[in-house]
């Protein structure tokens, strides 16, 4: 019987490992948060010394497996809790499907991560011209349609969810009329989060609700900044 908890190597913030606190969560599967505060916590050693591929935050260790990528840890996360219907690996056209959406809900972050990590331009207009007309504009029409009248994004619950559940939660901190003018995706975003695994991680010590440090991105945590 293991009786090591894996960990999670991240920043003390919430940003991309809070697809995988989620991903724990909702599969039951106990972890520790490594938190690095500071960036020389990370960049001054540890990220040299780490015996891993590819160093970057976040990182998983579980025993001898070492995996990087946020999007790879959630996968592995499934496997670990022998949850391998939520990557769809019991039938291939469901396998491509997820995959799909996934990567749908994967495009829709990087335009977020883009537009906030550009310090030093127009933020205000460039938030506009995304969220009216632009990619996440596009994006978040393409997933609500998708998800239609059904639970999950496509039909059944998958690794597909939790990081669209991610995904609209920091677009709602940031522009909540976005999500709740898309009934389907609000109600979505609601109905995850009353998941009691969910609820119960979001009260915990894992939790971190700050998506990004401030002063290091064009926004914080404040809705309709
Ligand atoms: N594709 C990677 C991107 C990782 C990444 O960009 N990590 C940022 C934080 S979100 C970082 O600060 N990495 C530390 C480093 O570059 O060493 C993932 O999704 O995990």
């Amino acid at each position: 019987m293991e009786t090591e908890k894996l960990i999670l190597g991240y920043w003390d913030l919430r940003g991309r490992a809070g697809l995988d606190r989620t991903m724990f969560a909702f599969c039951g599967v106990p972890f520790t948060n490594k938190f690095y505060s500071t960036p020389v916590d990370w960049f001054g050693k540890e990220k040299q010394e780490i015996d891993l591929d590819f160093p970057n935050l976040p990182y998983l260790i579980d025993g001898d497996n070492k995996v990087t990528d946020s999007k790879t840890i959630a996968k592995y996360i499934a496997l670990k809790a022998g949850r391998r219907d939520l990557l769809g690996l019991d039938d291939d056209k469901k396998f491509i499907e997820i995959d799909v959406a996934y990567n749908a809900v994967n495009d829709l972050q990087y335009y977020i991560i883009k537009l906030v990590m550009n310090k030093n331009g127009d933020f205000q207009t460039e938030k506009t011209e995304l969220f009216e007309k632009g990619a996440v504009k596009t994006k978040l029409d393409s997933l609500s349609k998708k998800l239609g009248e059904n639970e999950w994004l496509t039909g059944f619950a998958s690794v597909a969810d939790v990081f669209l559940f991610e995904v609209l939660d920091l677009i709602y901190d940031m522009e909540p009329a976005q999500i709740e003018n898309r009934k389907n995706l609000a109600d979505f975003r609601t109905r995850f989060s009353a998941l009691p695994q969910i609820k119960a991680h979001r009260e915990s010590e894992d939790f971190r609700d700050m998506w990004f440090y401030p002063g290091m991105t064009a926004w914080n945590n404040t809705p309709n900044q």
